[in-house]
């Protein structure tokens, strides 16, 4: 048993230009090898070289600790990026979400949420109804942190997607954050893809419908990505953005009845 746990926060930047993030929740003996690998990450990024890292630690109390549980995963097999925006649309729209609004957030992520052509360090948060942005800062955004796989459940998780045929280390990421915005009930879903110029699958999350992949959201070579979430009417914004960033919370167990579906 460790003690404490410590938040790892990486960001890396080229003149003011995102480069890659990642947040991690990890006990005292992981912090060292975990630090070593998210400054490695930062110095050999696809999106290029960055001219600024900065890597935060921070220690969490264990039993400040939210336990719970990963959304189910299911992948929507597509043949090109239009298709998948499509299937991302339909999902959007299922959860009640106007194609109005839904097609206002894909279009910010296909164009640049920050600033024509860049993208956003953070998520952006949408008001579902009004489609305003909520966020506080629009090249900023909210980054989502403090969040991780229990350590037993990380051999688990990579066997099981291992089985699906999905060992790419993104995937659990991305399941860990879209597993983690979903239990705030502000949260009706949320809409995903990569930055990064080589990785273009993507997803729709909520915790109804689980974390639903989408191999193709974007053509190979684009740069620009990102990720929104839709709320609920709140009064309370602030409080939604502490928990985001600040909430600590640790994924012990999975969910059953995950399936592999083709669009
Ligand atoms: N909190 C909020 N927003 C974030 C965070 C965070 N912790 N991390 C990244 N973002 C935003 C930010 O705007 C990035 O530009 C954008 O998301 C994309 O980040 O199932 O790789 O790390 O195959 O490039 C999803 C599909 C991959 C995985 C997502 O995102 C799968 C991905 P990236
Ligand atoms: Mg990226």
């Amino acid at each position: 048993m460790t003690d404490s746990f410590n938040s790892l926060r990486m960001h890396a930047s080229r003149s003011g230009e995102h480069i890659c993030g990642a947040e991690r929740l990890v006990g005292d003996a992981e912090v060292e090898a975990v630090g070593q690998a998210l400054l490695h990450r930062a110095l050999s990024h696809p999106r290029g070289q960055a001219g600024r890292v900065s890597l935060c630690v921070e220690q969490v109390a264990v039993d400040q600790i939210r336990r719970a549980r990963l959304l189910a995963l299911k992948t929507h097999q597509v043949a090109s990026w239009p298709q998948g925006r499509e299937v991302a649309a339909r999902l959007l729209e299922g959860h009640g979400l106007s194609p109005d609004i839904t097609t206002q957030a894909i279009a910010f992520l296909a164009h640049g949420a920050a600033a024509p052509g860049q993208v956003m360090r953070g998520a952006m948060l949408l008001d579902a109804a009004t489609g305003a942005r909520l966020e506080p800062d629009c090249s900023r955004g909210v980054r989502v942190s403090r969040m991780d796989l229990d350590t037993r459940l990380r051999p688990l998780l990579e066997d099981h997607l291992k089985d699906a045929g999905l060992s790419h280390p993104r995937i659990i990421e991305a399941l860990i954050l879209a597993s983690k915005v979903t239990l705030y009930p502000e949260v009706i879903a949320e809409l995903c893809w990569s930055d990064d110029p080589d990785y273009l699958a993507g997803y729709v999350a909520s915790a109804e419908q689980g974390y639903q992949r989408i191999t193709h959201l974007k053509a190979p070579g684009d740069r620009l990505g990102g990720r929104v979430l839709f709320l609920r009417s709140t009064h309370n914004i602030e409080d939604l953005m502490r928990r985001l960033q600040r909430e600590p919370v640790l994924f012990d167990a999975l969910r059953a009845g995950e399936k592999h579906e083709t669009a």
